[in-house]
């Protein structure tokens, strides 16, 4: 199987994260997927191929073009008002009650209005790198897809930093642009056939929710921690299910604490009869470890060998499957459960 990666990654690389009003090191570093490279590469049925490069116009086909110009200058800017400012992250945030009652809000013009402008949270500090970081994580996620659109079964990309998160017009959530996103957009737009994006990290993905939560041609399909209890907490409910033409598209199968294998493996299947009814060509698959029993972020309790369960599963749909990683926090074991879930997709194919 190959594996799309690039070391332009290490160039996002924060030190600090603002979480449960700590400042402490960061969950989300380059150290994972440093980890998922050695174990995969020590296995020599995986082959390493670098991302090529496709520029902007894939990224703001699925995001706001405000939004990439920030991403673009914002820690340089920030550095001439705030120097040596390593990781650079919002004081202020817009949100709309702000300006209940009147005109529409603007773009603030200040660097600082900007900041609380285009992010919604506080773990997700800009680099000097992080922009590039972004951008070939992008590249990652879209040649992972066209191998798959040009004929192969399955590919995997390490993606880092990861996406499902970063909404339309905001980033957060450790993530920056949504690959999952881009990258299901990329194969509607190109084959003008529909797409499937299942996503089985711990953390609901509100962003790729939000992106195609009223579209006709990609179904978004999530297994995740209940909202009520779990990360981003305001989205992620059963009862949402797509609008407009996208009506009856979007399907959240929130699950209870300490979830095990059995459980899990049963949800999987539900969420699978779902993908086979909506009829996508093509699978893109979320792949966060972070539903781990160990993960030190998440409470779900599935082993090592319930990945392989899972990958196995999703290979029953028959479908071409770009896998991209998103999150996976337990980085002693995050490689292996990576090799594992896809060699469960794999099965003795390849
Ligand atoms: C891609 C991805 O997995 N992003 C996850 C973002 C979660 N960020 C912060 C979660 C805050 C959870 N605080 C829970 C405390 C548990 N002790
Ligand atoms: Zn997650």
């Amino acid at each position: 199987m190959n594996v799309v990666y690039t070391p332009a990654h290490l160039l996002h690389d924060p030190h600090l994260e603002f979480e449960t009003s700590r400042l402490h090191s960061p969950f989300e570093h380059i150290g994972r997927a440093e980890a998922i490279r050695e174990t995969l590469q020590a296995d020599a049925s995986f082959t390493f191929v670098s991302p090529t490069e496709w520029g902007t116009d894939p990224i703001t086909a699925v995001h706001d073009p405000g939004l990439v110009r920030f991403m673009s200058t914002a820690w340089a800017e920030y550095q001439q008002h705030n120097p040596a400012t390593r990781e650079v992250m919002p004081d202020m945030f817009f949100r709309a009650g702000l300006r209940n009652k009147m005109t529409e809000a603007r773009e603030p013009q200040s660097i600082n209005g900007r900041l609380g402008w285009w992010c919604f949270e506080t773990t997700s500090p800009l680099t000097e790198g992080t922009y590039e970081a972004a951008r070939g994580a992008v590249d990652t996620a879209l040649t992972t897809t066209q191998m798959v659109l040009d004929g192969a079964p399955w590919a995997y990309g390490l993606c880092r930093p990861p996406g499902h998160h970063a909404t339309s017009s905001m980033y957060g959530g450790y993530c920056f642009f949504n690959n999952a996103a881009v990258a299901a957009h990329h194969i509607a737009s190109s084959t003008g056939t529909k797409v499937t994006v299942l996503d089985v990290d711990y953390h609901h993905g509100n962003g790729t929710q939000e992106i195609f939560y009223d579209r006709d041609d990609v179904q978004y399909v999530s297994l995740h921690g209940d909202p009520a209890r779990a990360y981003p907490y305001s989205i992620g409910y059963a009862d949402e299910t797509g609008t407009g033409r996208g009506l009856g598209n979007n399907l959240n199968l929130p699950l209870p604490f300490k979830t095990d294998d059995d459980h899990y493996v049963a949800a999987l299947a539900v969420a699978c009869q779902a993908i086979s009814s909506f009829g996508p060509s093509t699978l893109i698959v979320s792949l966060g470890l972070d539903t781990y029993i160990t993960d030190p972020i998440s409470d779900l309790a599935v082993t090592t060998d319930g990945f392989e369960r899972c990958g196995a599963l999703v290979a029953e749909l028959g479908l071409p499957t770009a896998v991209l990683q998103e999150g996976g926090y337990d980085v002693s074991a995050l490689g292996e459960n990576v090799r594992r879930w896809l060699i469960g997709l794999r099965g003795t194919g390849g």
